[in-house]
């Protein structure tokens, strides 16, 4: 990629796509392509051709996704598998019909499976069953994973699948019935601060591991594998398992989890663990060292990552 590359960023205002944005505009890549749901549906294949025909991208960032925590995923499992199937497979299809030179597939660490040993390498991809709760949208992200494999081998494409570990940051879903974890607590405790509650209710037993990452991180990494040399690129690509972990390389219990934001928010009442709410997998650490041997490293720690989300969070009104 260069400064005049022309670079679409499916999601563009989503968590992870809005964070690649503002990194490559942060790094001078001023033929930036984005549009909203209303502009461009990617469901509709013959739309999503249309698109390509018209405004042929070099480079694409394919953060648009189907998301949400583990309520949002076991209520409505229809649309996690078939959005994110429809949305992906037209545009990865559509990019190769226009001759994208690179593109780059966001994923999720719930590819791997549910009893997998951790912390969790790319090569353990298919090696058991998955965590139930979010099956269809692991299965759907499973597929993205093969279909970019598969016209990579058939065609000599180039498009390479990055898998995050939980993200969160400026941008994130702050709603209750279909957040993940970490925003649904900044709110929890920020409205039970706000009104005086005796207590702020956690889902299932706060023993699950959870690893987080701040979406920032993740968007820096993406352009350094999006800007990699060809030679390195090209023997990514050539690797039985061709996606790469990124992650913050520790995790925590949701309890330890829920300790820290209470602390960050500075709420002092009661922490009550809900256990009739799913606990989901009981742990999810991601093996980085496939990324940091190639010389990146994450640099915001979870601490300073949920302090700027909390004040981001509050001065945008999201909570
Ligand atoms: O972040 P989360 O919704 O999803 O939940 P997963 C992580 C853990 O936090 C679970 C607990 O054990 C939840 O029960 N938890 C505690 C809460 N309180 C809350 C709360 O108020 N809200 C939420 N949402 N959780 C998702 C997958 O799994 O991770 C997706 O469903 C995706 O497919 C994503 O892979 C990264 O980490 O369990």
């Amino acid at each position: 990629m260069n400064p005049d590359s022309k670079i679409y960023v499916a999601g563009h205002t989503g968590l992870v796509g809005s964070a690649v944005w503002r990194r490559l505009q942060f790094k001078g890549y001023g033929r930036l392509i984005g549009r909203r749901h209303a502009e461009l549906d990617l469901e509709r294949q013959s739309e999503v051709e249309a698109f390509f025909d018209k405004e042929r991208p070099e480079y694409v960032f394919l953060a648009a996704a189907r998301v949400g925590g583990i309520l949002a995923n076991s209520t409505y499992p229809a649309e996690f598998i078939y959005s994110n199937l429809a949305i992906q497979t037209n545009i990865i299809h559509a990019s190769w019909k226009s001759g994208v030179k690179r593109l780059l597939f966001l994923g999720s660490s719930c590819i791997y499976p549910r009893e997998c040993p951790q912390p969790m390498k790319e090569s353990f991809l298919l090696s058991g069953p998955l965590e139930s709760t979010n099956e269809p949208y692991a299965v759907a992200k499973i597929a993205g994973i093969k279909t970019c494999q598969a016209f990579n081998r058939q065609y000599g494409t180039k498009f390479y699948s990055v898998m995050p570990t939980n993200l969160y940051g400026p941008n994130d879903n702050f709603d209750l019935e279909t957040s993940h974890v970490l925003p649904a607590l900044i709110r929890k405790f920020h409205e039970a601060k706000v009104s005086r509650s005796e207590s702020v209710e956690v889902w299932g037993s706060g023993n699950p591991r959870r690893e987080f990452l701040h979406v920032d991180d993740l968007a820096d990494a993406c352009l350094f594998i999006m800007s990699l040399e060809d030679s390195s690129f090209s023997s990514l690509l050539a690797d039985p398992f061709p996606l790469v972990n990124v992650g913050w390389g520790e995790d925590l219990s949701v309890k330890e989890l829920a300790e820290l934001v209470r602390a960050i928010v500075g709420y002092e009442g009661q922490v009550v663990f809900n256990r009739e709410k799913p606990d989901g997998a009981p742990r999810k650490l991601l093996d980085v060292s496939r990324l940091t041997a190639l010389g990146w490293q994450p640099g915001i720690s979870l601490e300073e990552g949920i302090r700027d989300t909390y004040r981001w969070a509050v001065e945008e009104r999201r909570i």
